[in-house]
This record gives C-alpha cells, sequence and structure tokens, in this order.
C-alpha cells in the first residue's frame, strides 16, 4: 500500500538500541520515545518504588533465583513460538508489539524468557523486566510496563509430588491463621483442563501449590496496608483464563478500594514448553505478576506516567525497602488541542500508530489521547478521524504557545507520514 510504500522511503537503514545498530525492514516500528527507556530498568533504580515491589516480591521468595538484568530483545521465536502461541495470535502484529526488525523484537512479557531460564536448569526462579506493548494512551497505560514471572518445577515423580504436597500444608497452615478471603475456582474443569500429558491427580497438587504460593504472596503484599482484618479480610478472587503455554491457566484479582484488580496471569505449564527447555522429567506452575498495577495501588500513584519521572517531588518521596503514601503534588492545567484530517483514499489508520507518533513528539507531555470523531464520506468514502490531545506536563505548568507548537509538531507529522490532509 502507499502507507508501506511511505514508511520504507522515510525508514533509515540501521537503528540503534542498547549501543548496538540493527537493520531495519519492513516490520520495523521501534521509535525513539521507547528506545530512551530501554536503559532505565526502573525496577534496579534504588528507592524507586518499583524496585521495592521487587524486593518485597523477592523476599517472599528467598530460596527461588532473582533474575533481574535480562535484555529486553528477544526473538519472535523467544517471545512466541516456544510458548505454542498459534501462528495468526494477534499479538504478534506491528500494531501490537515492538520490532527492532523482522528477527528481534522487544519482550511483551516476561514468559519470553520461560524456555531460556529452565533451559539453564533453573527450577524455583523469578524474573522481574521492562516489557512493552503499543497501546492507547490514558492515565493507566503505558507503553513499557514491569512484570514478575515466577516458576516451580519439580520432578514428575513421587519424590517431587511429596516435595509438593509438604509444602502446601505448610502454606495452608500459615493462611488458615490471616485474613485473607479467596474466591476460588475448581483447579480442573471442562474449561480449564488437564494436560493429556499429565496426571490429574498431579495437577491438581501443582494447581493448588500454585495457588497457595500466590494467596500467600498477595497476603504479604497487602495485608495490613490495605486494612485487611478479621472484620475486613484481604478479598482475592481466582478466575479461570487461558494462556498458550499453560493449562489449567489463571487470573487473580484483588479487591482494593471498592475495584476488582487484575494482578497476574498464570498456570500449569504446557508439556511442551517444558520439552522446548529439555526438562521433559519436570512439571511445574509459573505466573507473571503486573508490576505497576501493585505500585499503583500500595503507594497510591494516581498516574502511571508518574514512574517515569526525573522530578525530585517525585522520586525524593521514596525510601528503598518502604512503602509510604504518594503526597501528590499540584496537577498542572490541562491543554486540550483537537487534530481533524481527511486520510488518503482507502486508508485507515491505527490508533497505536497515531499514539506512538504523539508520544515521539510530546513525550510523557501527553496524558491522553481520545478519538471523538470517525466519519466516512458516503460518496467519496474517504475517511476522517478527530483526536482530542490532552497536553499536560507532571512537573511544570505548560504554556498555551508550547502546546501549539507541540501540536503544529503532530500535525506536521501526520502530513509526512500518513499523507493525511487536515481540516
Ligand atoms: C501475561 O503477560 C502472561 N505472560 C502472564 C503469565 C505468566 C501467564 C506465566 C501464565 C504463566 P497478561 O497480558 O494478562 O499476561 O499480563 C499479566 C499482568 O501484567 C496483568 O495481570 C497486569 O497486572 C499486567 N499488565 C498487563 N497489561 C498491562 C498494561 N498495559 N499496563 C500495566 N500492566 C499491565
Ligand atoms: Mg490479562
Amino acid at each position: 500500500s502507499r502507507y508501506l510504500a511511505n514508511m520504507a522511503a522515510q525508514r533509515p537503514c540501521h537503528v540503534t538500541v542498547l549501543g548496538e545498530q540493527y537493520l531495519t525492514d519492513h516490520m520495523t516500528n521501534i521509535s525513539p520515545t521507547i528506545v530512551s527507556k530501554l536503559p532505565l530498568k526502573l525496577h534496579t533504580q534504588p528507592s524507586h518504588p518499583l524496585s521495592t515491589l521487587r524486593g518485597l516480591i523477592e523476599s517472599h521468595f528467598p530460596s527461588y533465583t532473582h533474575l533481574s538484568s535480562l535484555s529486553p530483545l528477544v526473538t519472535p521465536y523467544q517471545n512466541f513460538d516456544l510458548l505454542s502461541f498459534p501462528k495468526d495470535h494477534p499479538g504478534r502484529s506491528v500494531t501490537d508489539s515492538y520490532y527492532v526488525n523482522k528477527d528481534l523484537m522487544l519482550r511483551t512479557h516476561t514468559s519470553a524468557h520461560e524456555v531460556e531460564v529452565f533451559g539453564r536448569g533453573e527450577t524455583k526462579w523469578l524474573l522481574t523486566a521492562d516489557v512493552y506493548r503499543r497501546d492507547e494512551i490514558d492515565g493507566s497505560h503505558y507503553p513499557v510496563f514491569h512484570q514478575t514471572e515466577g516458576a516451580r518445577i519439580v520432578s514428575a515423580n513421587s519424590t517431587g509430588m511429596k516435595e509438593i504436597e509438604e509444602d502446601n500444608e505448610r502454606l495452608a497452615a500459615h493462611l488458615e491463621q490471616s485474613s485473607i478471603e479467596i474466591e476460588d475456582v475448581p483447579h480442573l474443569s471442562s474449561t480449564n483442563p488437564c494436560q493429556p500429558a499429565h496426571d490429574p491427580k498431579h495437577t491438581e497438587l501443582i494447581a493448588k501449590n500454585l495457588k497457595l504460593s500466590l494467596n500467600s504472596l498477595m497476603l504479604h503484599l497487602f495485608a495490613g496496608r490495605v486494612g485487611a482484618t478479621a472484620q475486613n479480610p484481604l478479598k482475592v478472587r481466582w478466575i479461570e483464563a487461558t494462556f498458550p503455554w499453560t493449562t489449567p491457566s489463571f487470573e487473580v484479582e484483588v479487591f482494593f478500594r471498592g475495584k476488582w484488580l487484575e494482578i497476574l496471569g498464570c498456570g500449569v505449564i504446557y508439556q511442551p514448553t517444558l520439552d522446548n527447555a529439555n526438562v521433559s522429567n519436570k512439571l511445574g506452575w509459573a505466573f507473571g505478576l503486573g508490576l505497576e498495577r501493585i505500585a499503583m495501588v500500595l503507594y497510591s500513584i494516581p498516574d502511571i506516567r508518574l514512574f517515569w519521572s526525573q522530578d525530585p517531588r517525585f522520586l525524593s518521596q521514596f525510601k528503598q525497602g518502604e512503602i509510604t503514601t504518594f503526597k501528590p503534588y499540584s496537577k498542572y492545567p490541562a491543554c486540550f488541542k483537537d487534530v481533524s484530517f481527511w486520510l488518503p483514499e482507502g486508508q485507515t489508520l491505527h490508533e497505536n500508530d497515531f499514539c506512538d507518533l504523539v508520544r515521539d513528539v510530546a513525550g510523557d507531555v501527553v496524558e491522553d489521547v481520545k478519538l471523538i470523531d470517525d466519519f466516512t464520506h458516503p460518496k467519496t468514502n474517504r475517511k476522517s478521524l478527530c483526536y482530542r490531545i490532552n497536553y499536560r506536563s507532571m512537573d511544570r505548568s505548560l504554556s498555551n504557545d508550547e502546546a501549539n507548537s507541540l501540536n503544529a509538531q503532530v500535525v506536521s507529522y501526520l502530513r509526512d507520514r500518513f499523507r493525511v490532509e487536515i481540516r
């Protein structure tokens, strides 16, 4: 199409990522804003809330190997194929994921490292990392966020099962004495089945170990801090889920300030995934936890952009290892600008492409982007879109002139990249 031809004509041959040069191709969509995030590794910056949260999670699994410095660059094979994602899974598309080129991408989840870490012989491990997804712009979505992957595998024999059973007894005893209210689902069901390669009795024990381990982690993270008492217990809800590399699979939600908050996905690892790591004689579970979601709740951080702030009024509020309530400094005024345009005939524009363009111009000065009008002319069949951009700095007051000049830059990029006609 004309759009792809335009992009190809404008595309530089190389892109530099973490100090290395890579060839670009038709899949390249990694933007300068995203490249600038790669070296920051917020989860390793002392006293940063995400680093403290990582520490809290790690301290709850003291006998596990703790990993936190794996490169975000992975192959689509690692991110998808080794985990049995179907070839046509939407997550693989350039509108959803960031590609350096067709052979190299930014991991979209920490599960991208499962096969590699199991392959090294690790049997109990945690891995914390930055992950990247193309998305809309608002207070709870950011194209970079952080996850902690946790996994445990044991020998698929009576020794392994005995280890799990003993651990289940210990964890159940600990949870019985605590103020936690758990809404459970069955370990197995017709919609959340056991794998053909597994003995259902073994799967039940593994799923139970997974649930007990995570309920106990939720208690460690939330209890006391969210006022969990005998009268007002911490509420945790288990839900059936599906992931290509686990079955049975689950999601966990925690009730906080009147809302159910999705915190993690998990399940019993699909045996072909373990075969890919050369540990066919083992079985076990894995989970992937979203750190920002939890940190926003624990610290009362209202906007996901704040995690990236270099403002001392943000950073100086936190101490390593301590969870304290964030004291918001005054919100600066919002500045709304509309961008209204006609697309060339027969052309569409994905919202994620528009949002990446706006981020390239305005960075974290953009608070949200909303599509307010979408119209197709009945005669010419041309599409017209209108987006409302909310420019607001978290650190200072933005002048109307500044917002106008950012918006003019957005308009000029739109014309260059997508050949739109401004209305
Ligand atoms: C996953 O990423 C799976 N890799 C989790 C997993 C691991 C399943 C191991 C099975 C075994 P999901 O896309 O649902 O699943 O993301 C997991 C968590 O990351 C979510 O529950 C949420 O807490 C967090 N998360 C997902 N998307 C975002 C986002 N856009 N912004 C902030 N946090 C997010
Ligand atoms: Mg999910």
